[in-house]
């Protein structure tokens, strides 16, 4: 392993080091708006949110078609993302905006412009782009297709990747490849949470799963062989990780089924990539097991070749990871905590204690250390791996003395110092998010922004709340003080 805790610290590290990135995140479908302008195509986010409102969790009649409609007001952001004096900036590009059809046949200017400037803007102002190639916004050509349950999809994908890579990669040198794997394939084509609320779990987001990593190495391989000789960028990927504990810590049920519980949320997205190549061991065979159960011929969960296995296998030059939560895991059925969603093959279920304060959003309760806690049992588990917290923020205060985001913020800085002392490779930390927008599923009910947004008339001038003075503060003496 990397990374032990030390109590014993004579002097507990207090400053970021240099070269660490403080950043700020958004995503494409979540503040664009302009969801049919200049020659946009249509994802899979508009027509969910158009064609089946009643699946949202907020029934508010909200869409992205505005969101904090930032296709129009690029200054705006420039500023705001100034003014709080970041390192760098995360953000997405929409595949239907670049690409109308899916398909590289014809490539959209008016998207091109629209990317360069804010590139061109960022580094003006010296602030390093990271840029997320796909964040949930499929070409809804593409899934009449099929989507991520076809193994096509890894070619599109790279043509995709390799336009954006021809236009933007002299200028960006930090891509994440896909932004969360397991709530693209879980919960958009296992469950209903997300687009496209396939709900075909057990089976489709497992053909999601692997076609999606292979995807991934397509256009990591395309990157570090046609590109990276002449720019020098790095690619990650970006896995959600909330951190998971056995409930009873006596219990040979309960830690596997928190072993079994980590491995479907993270492990079968990470282990093709970073761990000893193809699904995780425990995870493929309780699924086997349950598929010859059920009377499947074979194993619901797809396998890898030799070949395909090889390919996915260390394509990677770090690891994006999005935390936000916690939970204890058990085998114990619960009823009264019980989330029905995530009984599946795992049979695990999660509980949250009463005393961990609650989020404006369901799913995010403020867990202790659990970010802390989260990046040392990363670091022990891809020693030698680079990290980055490509989000992690709070839901909560729509006003503008945001103290429950304050609080968070500061703690979870905390957090990834001790982290950094006990050695874990933690290289950057973007907070979710730069501003109130489009939090999919739950609409604007959701607000994690470090500034605020009038959703009324998004084009006014955006307001920064406390949380922002303070990031603020810390960026520019990289301390935390209380
Ligand atoms: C992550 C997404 C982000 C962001 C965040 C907040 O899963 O990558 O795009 O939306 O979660 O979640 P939500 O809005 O679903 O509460």
């Amino acid at each position: 392993g990397c990374c032990v805790a030390s109590p014993w610290k004579e002097e507990p590290v207090k400053k970021f080091p240099e070269d660490f990135l403080f950043g700020a995140g958004s995503a494409a479908y979540q503040v664009e708006g302009a969801w049919n302008e200049d020659g946009k195509g249509e994802s899979i986010w508009d027509d969910f949110m158009h064609n089946k409102p009643w699946l949202m969790i907020a029934q508010d009649g909200s869409s992205g078609d505005v969101a904090s409609d930032s296709y129009h007001n690029l200054e705006r952001d420039i500023q705001i993302i100034r003014e709080l004096g970041l390192d760098s900036y995360r953000f997405s590009i929409s595949w239907p905006r670049l690409l109308p059809s899916g398909f590289p046949d014809q490539v959209n200017e008016a998207a091109i412009q629209y990317y360069n400037n804010l590139i061109n803007e960022l580094l003006k102002h010296n602030i390093e782009p990271i840029v997320t190639i796909y964040h949930w916004d499929l070409s809804k050509s593409l899934q009449d297709l099929g989507g991520w349950t076809n193994p096509n999809i890894a070619q599109w994908y790279e043509d995709y990747a390799r336009i954006v890579f021809d236009n933007f990669s002299d200028r960006v040198k930090l891509w994440l490849t896909i932004n969360e794997p397991n709530e693209i394939c879980y919960l958009g084509y296992g469950h209903v949470l997300e687009a496209p609320a396939l709900n075909a779990s057990g089976i489709a987001d497992y053909l999601c799963a692997k076609n999606l990593v292979i995807a991934h190495a397509r256009a990591y391989h395309l990157y570090t062989s046609q590109y990276k000789p002449l720019h020098g960028g790095r690619v990650g990927i970006v896995f959600s990780a909330n951190w998971h504990v056995p409930l009873n810590s006596d219990s040979e049920a309960d830690k596997l089924a928190d072993k079994l519980h980590f491995q479907s949320k993270f492990g079968i997205y990470a282990n093709p990539i970073f761990g000893y190549g193809g699904f995780p061991k425990e995870y493929s065979e309780r699924v086997a097991e349950k598929s010859a159960a059920q009377g499947f011929p074979r194993s619901r969960l797809p396998e890898f070749s030799e070949e395909e296995k090889h390919f996915v296998l260390g394509s990677y030059d770090f690891m994006g990871v999005n935390h936000y939560t916690g939970q204890l895991v058990t085998a114990e059925n619960v009823p009264e905590y019980a989330v029905p969603s995530l009984l599946d093959d795992t049979g695990a279920d999660l509980i949250t204690l009463n005393e961990w304060k609650q989020s404006t959003s369901p799913w995010i309760k403020w867990m202790p250390n659990s970010l802390y806690n989260q990046l040392l049992e990363l670091g022990n588990l891809y020693p030698g791996v680079d990290f980055y917290i490509t989000e992690n923020g709070w839901s909560g205060s729509t006003g503008l003395v945001d103290d429950d985001r304050v609080d968070y913020l500061r703690s979870c800085l905390q957090q990834c110092l001790d982290a950094v002392a006990d050695g874990v490779r933690l290289k950057g930390y973007y907070t979710w998010s730069l501003m109130d927008s489009f939090e999919w599923a739950f609409g604007y009910d959701a607000r994690f922004g470090l500034y605020e947004i009038d959703f009324e008339d998004p084009k006014r001038p955006h307001t920064p709340r406390k949380s922002a003075l303070v990031y603020k503060h810390i960026i520019k003496t990289r301390t935390i003080d209380y």
